[in-house]
């Protein structure tokens, strides 16, 4: 069903979105998950896990002690912060979230809270977050942080961990004032301006302590975005579920997370990367809804990205050279989703998501409740035949479409287009 009283992103500025607007703009981001686990790649103590690898040492009891002296291990010798951001801008991506720490404890940086970090527990022993950071701005990208504010399986006191100690004995309120708090201090602090602080997995946090976690990061830096995975119905903008869209269009603010394959961390065992069709398609689908799609690689323990989600990612670049006016800065779509696509919107314009030709070469829109002026493709401006009779548009296609995993019509028309979603 709809969600259309669902509002986020409007709280932080008094309902104007300034704030939250390169967010809403940007539609496409890429969510990097990368530590210990990606060099474990599903197997740990001889022992293979499929699917969510960063879950690996929860999902094998590992003890804290073992999973850190193994984490020794990881060493991404071959990891170019540049190369990474290359590769996204020509995915066309306009964000960057990296996990800084997951659920594992382990910090991607040289915290001085935790010694559980990548400088100092590891061969690495440099700092891949200032590199990153550094190569973003550079390239105009902006740059987030996961940040795992509850969960911390490495640490006595942090939530999640139950094999090694005892829930009930766990005070985690000494673990958000020792440890969480003090490192989202330094994210902020110590890698110039960030877009995101990408909470995730509150658990047993209440109000008050997921409001100190999102004034901590406003205090520290006033435009950077806080994810509703914050907790307790706070938050800049909301995230649906890991793989989620929402069934209809939802006002505000919001994202759509997905993974390339089906492990958010590498996996040596999972090469069931989703081809440019369907990224290209699904990134269209959350648009038409009015959200962004943040889909994730999850690069390997050596630095590099798998060649697969690298190859797939820059196919979708490529289609975003032509096609992106109809994704960037658009608006959800006033009509339903058709038979053949989806549709997006900008003031005066109506992108329509051919994914499937009509066996006629009639596109039918319905429900247009503006005058319809004009049609072509949107890749070469190619003028195309329409026609309108009350609220039905039609549309003459090609006989073949120039791009069968999405062909762009743009149709241009003046009046309103009312909301008419009647699914
Ligand atoms: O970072 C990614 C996931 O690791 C994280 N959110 C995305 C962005 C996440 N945290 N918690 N969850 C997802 C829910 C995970 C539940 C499960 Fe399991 C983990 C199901 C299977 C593995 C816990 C362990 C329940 C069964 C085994």
């Amino acid at each position: 069903a709809q969600q259309p009283d669902q509002l986020w992103g409007q709280n932080a500025d008094a309902g104007k979105g300034e704030k939250t607007r390169w967010f809403t703009e940007a539609k496409f981001g890429l969510f990097l998950h990368w530590g210990p686990y990606s060099h474990f790649a599903g197997d740990i103590r001889g022992k293979r896990y499929y699917g969510i690898t960063e879950w690996i040492m929860n999902r094998d009891k590992t003890p804290a002690a073992e999973y850190a002296q193994l984490a020794g291990g990881f060493n991404p010798s071959e990891f170019n912060a540049e190369e990474w951001v290359r590769i996204a801008k020509a995915s066309g991506v306009k964000y960057i979230v990296l996990t800084a720490k997951h659920h594992d404890g382990f910090a991607m940086w040289d915290s001085k809270v935790s010694d559980f970090d990548i400088v100092d527990a590891t061969p690495y022993k440099k700092d891949p977050i200032k590199a990153l950071a550094a190569a973003c701005k550079k390239e105009g990208i902006k740059l987030g942080f996961y940040y795992s504010q509850f969960q911390d399986w490495h640490e006595p006191n942090g939530g999640g961990n139950s094999w090694d100690f005892d829930p009930k004995k766990k005070d985690y309120a000494s673990y958000y004032r020792g440890k969480s708090l003090p490192q989202i201090t330094e994210l902020l602090s110590n890698y110039g301006e960030l877009g995101i602080i990408w909470f995730d997995t509150p658990g047993n946090m209440n109000k008050e302590e997921s409001a100190a976690f999102l004034e901590k990061v406003h205090q520290l830096q006033p435009n950077c975005l806080v994810s509703s995975r914050v907790g307790n119905g706070l938050g800049d903008f909301k995230d649906f579920g890991d793989g989620e869209v929402p069934a209809g269009v939802v006002k505000g603010a919001w994202e759509a997370i997905f993974t390339h394959n089906d492990s958010w961390g590498y996996s040596a065992f999972d090469q069931n990367f989703k081809t440019p069709q369907e990224i290209i398609r699904l990134l269209a689908e959350v648009a038409s809804k009015g959200g962004n799609l943040m889909m994730n690689i999850g690069p390997m323990g050596n630095g590099k990205l798998p060649a697969l989600s690298e190859k797939y990612f820059r196919a979708t670049g490529d289609w975003l050279k032509l096609n992106g006016e109809a994704i960037y800065g658009t608006g959800f779509s006033p009509i339903a989703p058709q038979p053949w696509g989806v549709m997006t919107s900008k003031p005066g314009k109506l992108y329509l998501h051919v994914f499937q030709r009509p066996h006629n070469g009639k596109l039918l829109v319905p429900d247009f409740t503006g005058s319809a002026k004009k049609a072509y493709l949107l890749s070469g401006k190619k003028p195309l035949t329409l026609r309108q009779q009350g609220k039905d548009v039609y549309v003459d296609l090609p006989a073949t479409l120039p791009d069968e995993r999405n062909t762009v019509v743009v149709l241009e028309y003046s009046g309103e287009l009312k909301e008419q979603h009647n699914v």
